[in-house]
């Protein structure tokens, strides 16, 4: 199968977008044709700072290597290095109703949060969004929950575009994990985690140890204190019971068992100890990456390069059955 995904280079990269997207992308790419890319175009569609953006940029790409995505196997590379995605994006933002983009959660969930700036990306998002993944054709997309919408979103564009111009793309399935598709804020479990709320809410793949326990021991917990999934009467230990199993790779019942007569503080102080000791090679390999300039370059050219022979093929395709010369 074709695989396409990304991530934008907001924020720092957390144990949600790794548990809900780029675990999948490590065990896929063993047996697929994978294409991953830093969503940078995406993220100019909230207020951002230019300097920023580009050191994110990079640091997203070492973050990627750092967690396990092979660059020999799957293709690396950054959106805006590859212009048809923005050139598809056009053409088939010609094919989608206004009204099916005003009606995206995501949409309205950020133009809430950035009042001052709904500017005529945010709507768009989802028509690149698209772009991203019919410009390669891809068949599957390994995302979180959050990005349901979007997908079939995308389905509903292609086969508009196959009943217009004639069979060009197949409908990609969004692919999402068993478990972990939804991990909630570590502060608030009835809102999902996210880059862009505040660091207390998330633990990045690069956090220190010593941040890792004191954001998992005041993480928001329930009344009672047992050690029990309940999603209605206990979120915020079911997500960390989530977290748990995810990472230590035990079912959920077997923790419940091990803290059985234990309290929440035990219990997180072992979560710590979990998530510290999952993420230390992450944290290993970005130190190497980071001084490593010249091949983190080498990779997103070489990935740049790869990606875009497939890209033009698609364009002449589309440009053709659009009527273009
Ligand atoms: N809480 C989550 N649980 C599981 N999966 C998640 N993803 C995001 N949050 C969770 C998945 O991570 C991938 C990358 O997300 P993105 O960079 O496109 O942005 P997002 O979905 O909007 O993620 P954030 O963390 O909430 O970022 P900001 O705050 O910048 O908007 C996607 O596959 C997503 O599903």
């Amino acid at each position: 199968m074709r695989i396409v995904s990304g991530i934008q280079p907001t924020g720092e990269i957390h144990i949600g977008n790794y548990l809900g997207a780029i675990k999948q992308w490590i065990s896929l790419q063993e047996e697929n044709e994978c294409i991953f890319f830093i969503a940078d175009l995406h993220a100019l569609t909230v207020p951002y700072n230019p300097k920023e953006l580009q050191d994110k940029i990079i640091e997203k790409l070492v973050c990627y290597v750092a967690a396990g995505i092979n660059p020999e196997k799957s293709i690396i590379f950054v959106q805006s290095k590859v212009k048809e995605h923005a050139e598809l994006c056009w053409l088939l933002n010609t094919l989608c109703p206004v009204g099916e983009l005003t009606r995206m959660t995501q949409y309205k969930d950020k133009s809430k949060k950035f009042k001052d700036n709904i500017n005529a990306g945010l709507l768009d998002y989802p028509v690149l969004m698209a772009a991203d993944i019919l410009l390669y054709k891809g068949q599957a997309v390994p995302v979180g929950k959050d990005q349901e919408q979007h997908v079939e979103l995308t389905r509903t564009i292609a086969r508009k575009f196959n009943q217009t111009f004639g069979q060009t793309f197949e409908e990609p399935k969004e692919l999402f994990p068993k478990s972990g598709a939804k991990i909630m804020s570590l502060t608030d479990p009835k809102k999902k985690m996210s880059k862009s709320d505040d660091p207390k809410s998330y633990i990045s793949l690069f956090d220190s140890p010593e941040n890792i326990t004191k954001k998992i021991m005041s993480a928001e917990t329930d009344s009672g204190k047992e050690v029990i999934y309940n999603v209605t009467k206990k979120p915020g230990i079911s997500n960390l019971l989530t977290i748990y199993s995810l990472l230590a790779d035990k079912p959920i019942k077997d923790i419940e068992k091990e803290f059985k007569s234990k309290g929440y503080g035990d219990f997180k102080k072992s979560l710590a100890k979990v998530l510290i000791d999952y993420l230390e090679p992450f944290r290993r390999k970005q130190k190497e990456l980071q001084t490593r300039d010249v091949y983190v370059k080498e990779i997103l050219e070489k990935g740049a390069s790869r990606a875009k022979t497939i890209a033009e093929t698609t364009m002449q395709e589309v440009n053709e059955k659009m009527g273009l010369i």
